[in-house]
């Protein structure tokens, strides 16, 4: 076999891994992954996550991306999500991320729990039709 066929099999080789993917979950029809991506930032003197909704199905594989970008040396900043059992904080400058299947449907609140003033969101899971 030449190099360029070799390479073109497993090309499609992968191309069918990939695309056999999703099938696997074929119990599941409706879970997927959702990533999104979280910061805090600063408006004059308010500090919010932003987005403040995010909207799921029951069963999502949740991916958050965290990042913390107001301004300062030393600054650091929380995010808690009791609902789903999450505490983390998050550095200027770092990113941290969570991963969670959202099994429950309802609202849950997200914020700082470092700081009251902090404006948080809402996680929401719609149940499953
Ligand atoms: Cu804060």
């Amino acid at each position: 076999m030449t190099t360029l066929a070799s390479r073109t099999l497993v090309l499609f080789t992968l191309a069918g891994l990939i695309t056999a993917a999703p099938m696997a979950e074929a119990g599941q029809p409706q879970a997927k992954v959702k990533k999104f991506t979280l910061v805090s930032v600063q408006f004059g003197d308010t500090k919010m996550w932003l987005p403040s909704t995010i909207v799921v199905n029951r069963g999502d594989k949740v991916k958050l991306s965290l990042k913390n970008e107001i301004p300062g040396e030393k600054s650091e900043h929380g995010f808690a999500l009791p609902g789903y059992g999450i505490t983390e904080i998050v550095r200027h400058g770092d990113l941290k991320t969570v991963e969670f299947v959202a099994d429950k449907p309802g609202v849950f609140d997200y914020f700082c729990q470092l700081h009251p003033a902090h404006i948080g969101g809402q996680l929401v899971v719609e149940p499953v039709k």
